[in-house]
């Protein structure tokens, strides 16, 4: 009898992997766990879990023998660990392995924005460029204030490639950094007063919900940008649109919304934004390592050794 439940959409590589590995039962959501039949569930030692569907206390009480949850992803703030916790089950995510790839979508994004990469595409194929001249001018990255907001694994390497392209980096986060190059902020209403653009790199879950305000928009200002590619939670979303639809913020770059996939539509009539379908993590090479690391973590669990990315 199988001990494990893949929860998510796998792709073709990893599920072949997870079979050959582990022989899980797969379903697609966390909901459909109440489908299966008793016997099954009450096998259930261990769940590979994908997605950003809630795993709460009520969800892990339907597997009575629970005790791994393997995150598919360095953010966890789906899964509710202190419920896990509470219950003897441990959980592991998938971190480092992806800071290159997410590091570089929130630098994209922001190079995107600045020299107005996806407006300027538009208007060479439309045929504008040949019938009325170049394109308007835009606006410089090197020698700009760039604000981080959240220095952990992820924002030190946005950190280092903003700093490469000469930019001066000033951060927030809950304490300040051995980073003598770089300008801490206590407070980031502040740090948005002081900066041309500002990345957001915090970890997702109810301590940072809507930690980006209205006032820090607005310290921001209608020449500002802010790039988003952590959690759409950490930001006040209602009050960026408005920011957006007023231009009191200059413009935004987003992996990452509320109810994704499903996002706000204000968003898709705002030329002041480029948005990205949460693929800070998509390369073919990061998901193999993600999906590698989750089924390390898996295996381990199963043959009694140490977990190697444990959060609990
Ligand atoms: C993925 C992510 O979208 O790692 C994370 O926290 O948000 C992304 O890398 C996700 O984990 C894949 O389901």
């Amino acid at each position: 009898m199988t001990a494990t439940i893949a929860i998510g959409s796998y792709s073709d590589t990893d599920k072949a992997a997870l079979i050959s590995s582990f022989d899980p039962v797969f379903i697609a959501g966390p909901a459909d766990l109440a489908t299966l039949d008793e016997t099954t569930r009450a096998g259930i030692t261990t769940v590979a879990f994908k997605g950003h569907a809630p795993f709460d206390g009520a969800v892990m009480d339907l597997l009575p023998k629970l005790g791994l949850i393997a995150n598919f992803g360095v953010g966890y703030d789906a899964i509710d660990v202190v419920a896990a916790s509470a219950r003897g089950i441990k959980v592991t995510n998938t971190p480092d392995v992806l800071n290159d790839d997410v590091a570089d979508i929130a630098v994209g994004m922001l190079l995107m924005q600045l020299r107005e990469m996806e407006k300027a595409s538009a208007w060479a194929r439309s045929g504008s460029w040949k019938d009325k001249g170049e394109y308007r001018l835009n606006r410089k990255a090197s020698g700009a204030k760039a604000g981080i907001v959240g220095l952990g694994r992820i924002g030190r390497e946005i950190a280092n490639r903003l700093a490469a392209f000469k930019m001066d980096i000033h951060y927030f986060a809950r304490s300040e950094k051995d980073t003598p190059d770089w300008t801490y902020h206590a407070d980031p209403v502040a740090l948005a007063q002081e900066v041309d653009y500002l990345v957001v790199a915090l970890v997702g879950g109810p301590d940072t919900e809507n930690f980006v305000t209205k006032e820090m928009l607005a310290a921001l200002g209608p020449r500002g940008i802010l790039v988003n590619i952590s959690r759409g939670s950490t930001v006040d979303e209602a009050a960026l649109l408005d920011a957006l639809e007023q231009g009191t913020l200059g413009g935004a770059g987003l992996d990452v919304f509320r109810n994704e996939p499903h996002i706000d539509p204000r968003f898709y009539a705002l030329e002041n934004v480029v948005i990205q379908p949460h693929q800070g993590s998509g390369t073919v090479e990061t998901r193999a390592a993600m999906g590698q690391l989750q089924r390390d973590n898996v295996a381990a669990f199963l043959a009694g050794s140490a977990l190697l990315t444990p959060v609990n």
